[in-house]
C-alpha cells in the first residue's frame, strides 16, 4: 500500500461521518472532489466584452493616482509580475502600457451566478468559495457522467462555449488537494492528483501553501528548516506537535495530502459587505456618516437580491496608519434593512470613538444569516419599510444605481459633496478599492 493511504488509513480518514462515504461500513470510497476557479476573473470578462483589451495587459482595480490597488490582472499583465492587492502605481511602474479598467461588480456577479449554475448541474453538493470559485463533491455523479474528469473537461468546455471565458479545474480525493491542483493547472488547464501521486505532487510545494500557514508560520518552519511540504513530510508528527502544538498535527496530515472537511452546500455566502477607501485619510464625521449609509445601501442591495438577511452587522475600519478594527453588533432578529444596518454600523462607529484620527477605510457588513425565520418576525413597519427598499431595488435595476438616491445622499454636507472634493469626477470613483466580493469567511 502506498505511503499516503497507509497514512489516511491509520488516521482514521474514514471515519466519514460528516462526508458519509462508508460503505458498508468498512472501507471508505475515495472521493473524487473538483475545484472551479475561473482565471483572471474580473479581467478575462473586460476583455470578453471589449475586444480592444484581448491579448494586452490589463489590470481591473482602483485608480493608480489615487491609492487604488489591482484587484485583478489579465495573465498578460502577470507576465510583469502584477497580481491583485498590488498598489495600481506599482502596476503602471512594472508596465507603463497597462490598460486599467475600472471594476463592473453587477457583471462580475452576473457572470458568477451563471458559473455557479452552470456547476450546479453537475452536483448539488458544491460550496461556493468566492465570486469565482467552487468545490464540488462529485463522488455520487461519475455514475451519470463518466468520470471525474471527464466531469472537468465537460465544465471546461461549457464555460469555454457558453460564456466565453476559461476556468481551470483540480480534481483530488479532498478539498485541500483540489484547489492546489486547480492552482497547479492554472491557466486554463486542467490537473488531476490521484490517490497514490499525492505525496510526489505536495513534495515540490512551498510549506506556505498548507492551508493555515501564513507568514509567521511559514518563517517558524524555514527557520526549522523546512522550505518544502516535501521536507515536512520527513518530520514525524512527534516532533511538529513539539514545535506547534495542536496545529503541529494539522500540518502532519496536510503535509501528506490529508484532509477529510466536507463540501459543504450550505455554506454558500457567510456575509455580505462592501468598503471603501478614500482618496484622502479623513476624520470628517459627516463624509464617514454619509459613506456608511451609501455602503449600507449597498449592502442591503445585495441581501435582498439573494434573498438573505443577518443578524451580525460589522463595521471596518482602517486608520490612516493602517491599523484595522472591526466592530460587530448581533441584532435580535436577522435584517436586510438599509435603515437598520445603517444605523447599527454608525453605532459602531460612533462606540469606537475616532478622537480626532483620521481614518483611510469604512466597510460595512451583514453575517449570520438567517433565512427561515425572518417573515415570521418582520413587524409591520418594517415590513413597510422593506417594500420600499425592494421597489427601490427594483427601479435601481432597470435604471441603474444612481436612479434613486435618499435625499441626505443628494442634498448638502454629503458623500457625493465629499467626494466631489476628494476625486476626479471622470470615473465611478478612483477612491474605491478592489473589494473581494464579501464572501468573507
Ligand atoms: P482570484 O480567483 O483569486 O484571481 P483571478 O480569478 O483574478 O485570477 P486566477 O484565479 O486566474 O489566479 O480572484 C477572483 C476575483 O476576485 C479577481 O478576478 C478579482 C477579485 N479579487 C479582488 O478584488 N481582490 C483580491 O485581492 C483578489 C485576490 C481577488
Ligand atoms: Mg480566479
Ligand atoms: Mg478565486
Amino acid at each position: 500500500m502506498h505511503r499516503a493511504q497507509q497514512v489516511l488509513g491509520q488516521r482514521g480518514c474514514g471515519r466519514g461521518a460528516d462526508t458519509g462515504k462508508l460503505v458498508g461500513g468498512a472501507a471508505e470510497v475515495e472521493r473524487k472532489i473538483i475545484h472551479v476557479d475561473m482565471d483572471a476573473f474580473f479581467a478575462a470578462i473586460e476583455q470578453r466584452d471589449d475586444p480592444s483589451l484581448r491579448s494586452k495587459p490589463v489590470v481591473v482595480g482602483g485608480d493608480p493616482d489615487s491609492r487604488g490597488v489591482v484587484a485583478a490582472a489579465s495573465y498578460e499583465a502577470r507576465a510583469y509580475g502584477i497580481h491583485s492587492a498590488m498598489p495600481s502605481s506599482q502596476a503602471r511602474r512594472r508596465c507603463p502600457q497597462v490598460v486599467f479598467v475600472r471594476p463592473n461588480h453587477e457583471t462580475y456577479r452576473e457572470v458568477s451566478t451563471q458559473v455557479m449554475a452552470l456547476l450546479r448541474e453537475y452536483t448539488p453538493v458544491i460550496e461556493p468559495l468566492s465570486v469565482d470559485e467552487a468545490f464540488l463533491d462529485v463522488t455520487s455523479s461519475v455514475g451519470l457522467f463518466g468520470s471525474a474528469r471527464r466531469i472537468g473537461e465537460q465544465i471546461r468546455g461549457r464555460i469555454r462555449e457558453t460564456l466565453q471565458l476559461t476556468a481551470s479545474v483540480g480534481i483530488a480525493p479532498n478539498k485541500f488537494l483540489a484547489k492546489l491542483a486547480s492552482e497547479g493547472a492554472k491557466p486554463d488547464g486542467l490537473l488531476e492528483v490521484k490517490p497514490e501521486e499525492v505525496l510526489t505532487f505536495l513534495a515540490a510545494l512551498p510549506v506556505e501553501r498548507i492551508w493555515g500557514v501564513g507568514e509567521t508560520r511559514a518563517a517558524k518552519l524555514r527557520r526549522l528548516g523546512f522550505t518544502t511540504i516535501g521536507q515536512l513530510q520527513q518530520c514525524p508528527a512527534e516532533e511538529l506537535v513539539a514545535q506547534f502544538g495542536k496545529q503541529g498535527e494539522e500540518l502532519y496530515k496536510l503535509a501528506r495530502g490529508f484532509d477529510e472537511s466536507a463540501v459543504q452546500p450550505g455554506r454558500e455566502r457567510k456575509s455580505v459587505s462592501h468598503e471603501e477607501t478614500f482618496a484622502e485619510d479623513t476624520n470628517d464625521m459627516v463624509f464617514l456618516g454619509a459613506i456608511l449609509l451609501q455602503l449600507s445601501e449597498q449592502v442591503g442591495r445585495r441581501l435582498r437580491a439573494q434573498e438573505l438577511k443577518g443578524c451580525t452587522i460589522t463595521l471596518k475600519l482602517r486608520y490612516a496608519d493602517f491599523r484595522t478594527i472591526t466592530r460587530s453588533k448581533t441584532l435580535p432578529q436577522p435584517t436586510d434593512s438599509d435603515k437598520q444596518i445603517y444605523e447599527s454600523a454608525r453605532a459602531l462607529l460612533a462606540a469606537v470613538g475616532l478622537g480626532g484620527r483620521k481614518v483611510r477605510l469604512l466597510g460595512v457588513g451583514v453575517s449570520n444569516f438567517d433565512v427561515g425565520e425572518q417573515l415570521r418576525l418582520l413587524a409591520e413597519d418594517s415590513a413597510e419599510a422593506s417594500a420600499v427598499e425592494r421597489a427601490v431595488d427594483e427601479v435601481r435595476e432597470r435604471f441603474g444605481p444612481q436612479s434613486v438616491r435618499r435625499a441626505r445622499l443628494v442634498d448638502g454636507g454629503t458623500a457625493e459633496e465629499g467626494r466631489r472634493q476628494r476625486v476626479e469626477p471622470d470615473s465611478d470613483g478612483p477612491q474605491r478599492k478592489a473589494v473581494q466580493d464579501g464572501n468573507n469567511q
